[in-house]
C-alpha cells in the first residue's frame, strides 16, 4: 500500500476550524489528512467526519479518522489511526477489510513490533520532541531514538515520525531511515505561508523509499 510521506493532522478550537484547516491543507496539495477531533460527542464527530470526507473527496486527498474505526467506515474514509487505548488493529481489520488503511501509535520499539504483528499499514512513532498538541506525552525520542528503533526493526512497515516536528528537522530526520512525517502545529501555523507548505511537501517527497 502506498502511504503518503507527509501527513497533516487536523487542529482547531472547533469542528468548523478543523474542517477549515483540512480544506486549506487539501488546497495546498496535501495527499493525506487525519481528522483528529478530541473531546467531542459521537454525533459531532460523525457529522464533522462526513464533511471532512466531502472536502477531501474533491481533492482526492486521503482521509484518516483518528480513534474511531466504525465512524471511519461509515463516512467511507480511507483509513483509521488507532492509539494504544483504542480498538485492536486486528479487530478493526476484521471490520474494515484489507483495502482500508490502518495506522497505529507507537512510542517504543516494542510498540512497533506489536503493531507489525497486528499487520498495521503504517506506524506513527513519537514523540520526536515536546509538543503542546498532545496531552500525556510519552518520553521524547529525538533523532537517536528513531535511528535506534529503525535499525532494530526488521520490517518494511512505514514509520511516520510525529511530535513537535518543524521544517528544519526534515533533513536530519531523513537520515534516521524513517518513511515519512506527520505534522500538525507547524502546518496549521503556516497556512498563510504557502511556500512553507510547498517546501514541506517537496522535502517529504525526498524521503527515501525503503521498500
Ligand atoms: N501524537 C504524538 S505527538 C502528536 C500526536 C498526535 C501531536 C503532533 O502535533 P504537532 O503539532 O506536530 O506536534
Ligand atoms: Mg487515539
Amino acid at each position: 500500500m502506498n502511504i503518503a510521506k507527509l501527513h497533516y493532522i487536523s487542529q482547531g478550537q472547533t469542528p468548523e476550524e478543523h474542517l477549515h484547516n483540512i480544506q486549506k491543507a487539501c488546497t495546498y496539495g496535501a495527499e493525506l489528512v487525519q481528522l483528529r477531533l478530541k473531546n467531542t460527542d459521537q454525533n459531532t464527530l460523525l457529522k464533522t467526519a462526513e464533511k471532512a470526507r466531502e472536502i477531501t473527496g474533491h481533492f482526492q486527498t486521503r482521509l484518516i479518522i483518528n480513534d474511531h474505526y466504525k465512524i471511519a467506515k461509515t463516512v467511507n474514509a480511507d483509513g483509521v489511526h488507532l492509539g494504544k487505548t483504542d480498538a485492536c488493529p486486528l479487530e478493526a481489520r476484521e471490520h474494515l477489510g484489507k483495502w482500508f488503511i490502518i495506522g497505529g501509535t507507537a512510542n517504543t520499539l516494542e510498540d512497533c513490533q506489536n503493531l507489525i504483528n497486528k499487520k498495521v499499514d503504517y506506524i506513527g512513532l513519537g514523540p520526536f520532541r515536546f509538543t503542546q498538541t498532545k496531552d500525556n506525552l510519552s518520553p521524547i525520542l529525538g533523532f537517536e531514538g528513531y535511528q535506534s528503533i529503525v535499525k532494530q526493526l526488521k520490517s518494511t512497515t512505514p514509520i511516520i515520525a510525529i511530535g513537535g516536528i518543524v521544517e528544519q528537522d526534515i533533513p536530519q530526520l531523513l537520515q534516521t531511515g524513517i518513511y515519512g512525517i506527520a505534522m500538525s502545529g507547524a502546518i496549521t501555523e503556516n497556512f498563510n505561508n504557502i511556500s512553507t507548505f510547498n517546501k514541506l511537501l517537496n522535502a517529504s517527497a525526498t524521503f527515501e523509499q525503503r521498500h
